[in-house]
């Protein structure tokens, strides 16, 4: 059996290709660093993390403080011996771009802008004659207004230029299709099937498809449109926002489709963010059958009989404890924005020590912005300050995180854990520099509210405890489902409560927007100027909990 989802927390729109017996996948990863998780299988079932496909700085320029700008869903390809990921930067001002590798461990190759190459969500198709084209959205003038569509051409991609003419491909199933978006070409019995989602990519998401017997032609909806949703399952059916798929087809001619869905917490609350699910696919008819005979996307599905089976040497990073021994970090953490010319962090001294930078985890020069994020993501550019961040996906609906902070901090300075979702949604608990002298911790909210189409934010002191003690201090924050609750520990094993079953459900994509999934991390900030002085963290740890706390 397979277990859904295979890749759990925040990984949105996956693209999957097969190379002889190997899978490789990729997802979204907007401004997080490393950018475009890439992983492997052999069966579809067990899944291990290679590492990432932009992982250095200058593929990925975006800056730290919008979260779902960067980088939007990528596309992975093989043809020839060379592995293409395709993908758009949004805060190179939505720049589509192509890197390269012939190890799709890496290295991946600079970035090659494709000029000319409007709208999001790029794909590459690679014909039987050798030729390759390119998909993506574009917006048309129609006569009752302007509306998405997606077009595709050639693409020479020895010259990565687009090359003759471009050609409306089609504008979704529905007659007047919301952002129809996410397009993939594949060619199954001398048809192009183009297949794209509809929707948007929150509740009412889709997957469509189309064919056309010319890869450039006017491409013909399939009267069975959609081929997949759970839009009409309504908000109470545990797996929601399913689409924005990828097709695989197996050595033995069976097909299978991986595709972004969000698991429910608590009623209808998607905190954990989009992440990958997968779903056998038949045919019939020369059109896509979804789960056949369900028609809906299950907590398991059937393992492909045609692959052997085969179990990674790594694995995923689901849970993390880290005692900062090694040299470098594992795989599962990411900062945010550009990493710069000056590392913000260091792993000395067993510690992983994070610099008290000036900019605040709240981003607070967003306060008071445009509600909306695609008019948002223009504002900031492609990066230039830092903020002290690293964090990992919250993977689990009950989890408990733990940290040993070493920080003697001034009136001024702080550090803390965070689960953070878009921008300013976030629960953190923070250590300071009490008025008189002794250690506080501090629970703290920070909540996106909007009011007439602008975004303000609203922090509140959830609970504080003071301690008259320079340290070293304990952190803990345990998540049971939209439950957060904060402990620290100054004396060994002895917790004290800061704040229990605080209200994390604000962070769910359906109130919070954009695009993210929760992430737990560690930060440190200097109210006033950047310093030269770190906060250090001795340990870390991050535990599935979900069979304890229920
Ligand atoms: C992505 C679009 C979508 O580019 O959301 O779900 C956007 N689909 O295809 C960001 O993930």
């Amino acid at each position: 059996m397979i277990q859904n989802p295979i890749l759990p927390g925040f990984h949105p729109d996956p693209s999957i290709c097969r190379v002889g017996d190997d899978f490789y996948l990729v997802t979204s990863s907007f401004s997080f660093f490393p950018g475009v998780p890439i992983f492997h299988s052999r069966d579809l079932v067990h899944w291990e993390q290679l590492g990432y496909v932009l992982d250095r700085k200058e593929q990925l320029p975006c800056g730290y403080e919008m979260l779902s700008g960067g980088i939007f869903a990528p596309t992975i390809r093989y043809n020839n011996g060379t592995y293409y990921m395709i993908t758009t930067n949004m805060s190179m001002g939505c720049k589509n771009f192509i890197v390269t590798a012939k190890d799709p461990k890496g290295p991946w190759s600079d970035m090659h802008v494709i000029e000319g190459a409007d709208g999001i969500d790029p794909s590459l198709f690679f014909d039987d004659d050798g030729k390759a084209y390119y998909t993506g959205t574009t917006r048309v003038d129609e006569a009752d207004g302007s509306c998405q569509a997606i077009w595709g051409s050639q693409i020479d991609l020895d010259e990565m230029k687009l090359v003759g003419e471009r050609r409306i491909l089609w504008k979704g199933a529905l007659a007047h299709a919301y952002a129809p978006e996410g397009p993939h070409i594949y060619k199954k019995d001398g048809w192009y099937y183009l297949m794209i989602a509809e929707g948007g990519t929150e509740h009412m998401h889709s997957v469509t498809i189309s064919r056309c017997d010319t890869v450039l032609g006017a491409y013909e909806g399939y009267l069975g449109n959609p081929i997949l949703t759970h839009r009409h399952l309504g908000k109470m059916y545990p797996i929601c926002n399913v689409g924005h798929a990828d097709l695989v087809e197996l050595p033995d001619g069976s097909w299978y489709m991986v595709m972004l869905a969000s698991r429910l917490m608590d009623g209808y609350h998607k905190i954990l963010g989009r992440e990958t699910f997968i779903a056998p696919v038949t045919w019939e008819d020369g059109w896509p059958v979804v789960c056949p005979g369900e028609g809906k996307v299950s907590w398991t599905c059937p393992q492909p009989e045609c692959l052997a089976p085969w179990q990674p040497e790594t694995g995923l990073p689901l849970e993390t404890r880290e005692d900062f021994d090694g040299g470098r970090l594992g795989l599962e953490w990411n900062e945010i924005g550009n990493p710069g010319d000056e590392p913000f962090y260091k792993i000395e001294d067993s510690c992983l020590k994070l610099k008290l930078l000036k900019n605040e985890l709240v981003p607070w020069e967003l306060d008071g912005l445009s509600a909306n994020v695609f008019e948002r993501i223009p504002m900031f550019g492609s990066g230039g300050t830092k903020v002290s961040f690293l964090g990992r996906r919250q993977q689990h609906m009950c989890f408990e995180a733990q940290a040993e902070l070493v920080f003697d901090p001034e009136k001024e300075e702080c550090a803390g854990m965070t689960v953070l979702q878009n921008d300013a949604n976030q629960l953190r608990l923070e250590i300071r520099r009490g008025e008189e002298g002794q250690l506080k911790a501090s629970a703290i909210s920070t909540k996106t509210v909007v009011r007439e189409g602008k975004q303000y934010f609203e922090e509140t002191v959830l609970g504080s405890v003071s301690a008259a003690c320079h340290g070293p201090v304990k952190l803990r924050m345990d998540g049971t489902y939209t439950k957060y609750s904060f402990y620290v520990s100054v004396k060994s094993g002895e917790w004290l409560s800061v704040a229990l079953d605080a209200d994390g459900s604000f962070m769910g994509s359906e109130t919070s927007g954009g695009f993210i999934g929760a992430y737990i991390g560690l930060y440190a900030y200097c109210d006033t100027q950047d310093k030269d002085k770190y906060a250090a963290f001795d340990s870390f740890s991050y535990t599935d909990k979900s069979e304890v706390f229920v």
